[in-house]
């Protein structure tokens, strides 16, 4: 079963951005896919398991931007 979660994500507005925040997302356990929607500061992670909301949020803070909230 794979999960799709989509999240607002603030702060990115470059290619740059867009892959930091790819690459630290991705490097979350089970999840298989990134997709980031830079026009509506959106993320869209593909899982195999339940990703807590909190680790998505230290990733995206890692990358150097902030977790909103669920799309
Ligand atoms: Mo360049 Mo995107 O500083 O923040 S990586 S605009």
């Amino acid at each position: 079963t794979a999960y799709t979660t989509t999240y607002t994500v603030a702060g990115m507005t470059c290619q740059h951005c867009v892959r930091s925040v790819t690459e630290e997302l991705a490097r979350l356990p089970t999840v298989s896919d990134v997709a980031v929607d830079l026009a509506e500061g959106r993320v869209t992670l593909v899982s195999d398991g339940v990703v807590e909301d909190g680790a998505v949020r230290e990733a995206v803070a890692e990358a150097g931007y902030e977790l909103v909230g669920r799309a």
